[in-house]
């Protein structure tokens, strides 16, 4: 019907990306130059985060002071896990939020001394934060961290960057989680990189298996090379998100 009034549709969606960007990014600025490095860990429900993150903490434990904060709709299950396990961890409730952003992670950083008015040497080295199991949306929101690590579990299939481009154009490592099942499951690994390489041509990708132990020393160095890149100031931040 056209009665003369204005119709507009206003696109929020680019505003509120760029907004949250601005945002990131004064949060990665102060993060490294207290020399902490943030790496948002991310991916579905289910895909391994916790269980990886176990291990990376076991990996890097003797060489970096590291701390993890979680993020789930609810509960507090992953931190007592990782408390379990003599792992310093937080747990953000996001209560209905599908992803974190750079205030939910002050809110994280500030439980471990890392606040914005916190001063002196910094308490920590990394900061490994487990996002809110998605595969959407976490990639599109920039939580303020350093660098985007993506999962993918060998059982949620190989198709999966045909379907959900964003988390694997936005990616600066993908882990190929639950990589013990490769071989049981129809998951062609050369096809998968091919499709995650039209998306994001110089990413790495690589097979992890938490439970057999398998690629957690490539993906550790990878996070000890990100760390030492931000320390002489190359700390451009993650891989496309939006
Ligand atoms: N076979 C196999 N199973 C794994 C591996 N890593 C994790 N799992 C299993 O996968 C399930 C989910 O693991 P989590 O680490 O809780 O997954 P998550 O991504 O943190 O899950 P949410 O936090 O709920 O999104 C558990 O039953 C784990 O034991 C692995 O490397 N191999
Ligand atoms: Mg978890």
């Amino acid at each position: 019907m056209n009665d003369g009034t204005e119709r507009r549709i206003i696109d929020v969606r680019a505003s509120i990306l760029a907004e949250g960007a601005r945002e990131g990014e004064a949060l990665r600025r102060r993060l490294a130059a207290r020399g902490v490095l943030a790496v948002d860990v991310m991916g579905s429900p289910g895909s391994g985060k916790t269980t990886l993150i176990e291990a990376l903490a076991a990996a890097l434990g003797a060489r970096l002071r590291l701390a993890v904060i979680e993020a789930d709709l609810e509960s507090r299950v992953d931190t007592d896990r990782l408390e379990a396990s003599g792992i310093r961890a937080v747990q953000l409730r996001t209560g209905g939020f599908c992803h974190l952003d750079a205030a939910m992670l002050e809110s994280g950083l500030e439980a471990l001394g890392l606040g914005a008015d916190s001063r002196g040497a910094a308490p920590l080295d990394l900061v490994l934060v487990e996002n809110v199991g998605n595969l959407i949306c976490t990639a599109q929101a920039d939580c303020g961290a350093h660098a985007n690590l993506a999962l993918l579990s060998v059982p949620e299939g190989d198709d999966k960057p045909l379907k959900y481009p964003v988390m694997f154009a936005a990616a600066d490592f993908v882990a190929v989680s639950k990589a013990d099942w490769l071989g049981r499951e129809p998951f062609d690994l050369e096809a998968f990189r091919a499709r995650v390489r039209v998306l994001n041509p110089a990413v790495p990708v690589h097979a992890v298996s938490a439970r057999a132990g398998t690629g957690i020393a490539e993906l550790a160095a990878w996070i000890e090379e990100r760390r030492g890149r931000m320390r002489r100031g190359d700390w451009k931040g993650p891989g496309r998100k939006g």
